[in-house]
């Protein structure tokens, strides 16, 4: 091949390349380390053994208002095909509750005015997608432990479930599958572990999860379960979807996923 057609291919590689970091982004804040995960291709979960041995109780980093993502990313379902979920959104909510059950001494049902008078917290943190992906925005919710004080978590408890209005694939002939997500109770009593029902300041859009959505801040983003309707404790995973934990665990990523 001569050596200016060469380098034209190189040019326009090297330009095809750009467009497609552009487009993967989708955001305007791009950290070196994200930088480097787009390099690597994907983000590798940190393992929880290791996290933890950082220490448990670690903060997750968090931002200034100046660091908000001009537009942040929607990923995952962004409207659930559920009837259920589509009439609760036509009522702005109002009928929605949420259900708190399994291993709990008092299984209760929460209006979003309930959540909004627990305990909550604010914080402005980095998500980041196992895609290679990251937005920084800012959540308000409900602190999760401030609500597994209030039904009595019982000893046995080791997890806790959270279970969406959406359905995702589940194979080539199989109809699709709910989307759910769990931690253990490290995670759970974290600081920085809330139900957000507020995003950048605004009620949650339905594209980021309406009415409730986790934010988990020191794992990757789709640990951060969206459109989330009930929460259960649980001592195992074994009866609930394929057994691992979660949506994504059952197809074959990290359950623990670990920042
Ligand atoms: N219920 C539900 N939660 C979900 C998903 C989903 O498809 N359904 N996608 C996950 C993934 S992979 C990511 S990166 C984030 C995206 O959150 P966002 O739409 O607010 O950006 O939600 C996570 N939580
Ligand atoms: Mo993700």
């Amino acid at each position: 091949m001569p050596i200016a057609q060469n380098l034209n291919r190189r040019a326009l590689l090297k330009m095809a390349g750009g467009l497609g970091a552009a487009l993967l982004t989708g955001c305007d804040q791009l950290t070196q380390d994200q930088t480097v995960r787009r390099i690597l291709g994907a983000a590798n979960p940190v393992d929880q053994t290791v996290q933890r041995a950082l220490g448990p109780n670690a903060l997750a980093a968090e931002f200034d208002e100046a660091d908000l993502s001009p537009k942040f990313r929607p990923n995952g379902s962004t409207d659930p095909d559920n009837a259920a979920y589509q009439a609760a959104a036509g009522q702005g909510f109002s009928d929605w509750r949420l259900n708190v059950t399994g291993l709990v001494g008092r299984p209760a049902q929460f209006s979003l005015a309930d959540l909004r008078a627990l305990p909550s917290r604010t914080q402005i943190t980095r998500h980041d997608c196992v895609e290679g992906w990251s937005c920084i925005g800012k959540w308000s919710g409900t602190r999760l432990s401030a609500l597994l004080e209030k039904t009595d978590l019982k000893p046995t408890a080791r997890y806790i479930v959270f279970h969406c209005a959406d359905a995702l694939p589940s194979g080539d002939f199989s109809p699709p599958v709910p989307y759910y997500e769990s931690i253990d109770l490290n995670d759970a009593w974290h600081e920085q572990t809330i139900l957000a029902y507020e995003m950048n300041g605004q009620d949650l859009p339905v594209a980021h999860g309406a009415p409730l959505r986790l934010r988990v801040e020191r794992q990757l983003g789709y640990k951060h379960a969206k459109y989330v309707m009930a929460i259960e404790a649980v001592e195992s995973f074994a009866n609930i979807g394929g057994g691992n934990g979660s949506y994504w665990a059952d197809n074959g990523y990290s359950w623990y996923a670990g920042i």
